[in-house]
């Protein structure tokens, strides 16, 4: 799917819906914060837009505004929840590691960072 309001079959659409429990730490009109269930950093974060698209090029063309909403989002939760240093990431397809296919940007925070992503 290239852009709904929702789906139910999306495990992000269903946490932004408030159908799937998460931990909610920041929230706009358009996004929504919440903790990352399985977290590889002290703070980790993934930031979605309330709207479904299945990855960052999705959103990119079809709505670069929300994409900046995001990435707007991740600098807030990042200054609130550790130094407002952090690493922005979007896994876009399977072999870049993405396994939820709604948008969502991993940030991570709280600690020096190692970079080893092969
Ligand atoms: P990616 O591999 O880039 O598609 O990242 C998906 C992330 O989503 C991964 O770090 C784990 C997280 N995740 C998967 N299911 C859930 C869930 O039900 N709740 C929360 N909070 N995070 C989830």
């Amino acid at each position: 799917m290239t852009s709904a309001t929702s789906n139910s079959d999306c495990i992000f659409c269903r946490i932004v819906a408030g159908d799937l429990p998460s931990t909610i730490v920041a929230e706009t009109d358009s996004a929504v914060a919440f903790n990352d269930i399985d977290p590889q950093a002290p703070v980790h974060v993934l930031v979605v837009p309330k709207k479904h698209y299945g990855d960052v090029a999705q959103v990119a063309a079809a709505d670069p505004e929300l994409l900046a909403d995001i990435v707007s989002l991740a600098d807030q939760v990042a200054g609130t929840l550790a130094d407002g240093q952090f690493r922005l990431i979007f896994n876009s397809g399977p072999r870049a590691g993405q396994s939820v296919f709604h948008v969502h940007a991993h940030v991570l925070a709280g600690a020096q960072l190692g970079w080893s992503p092969a």
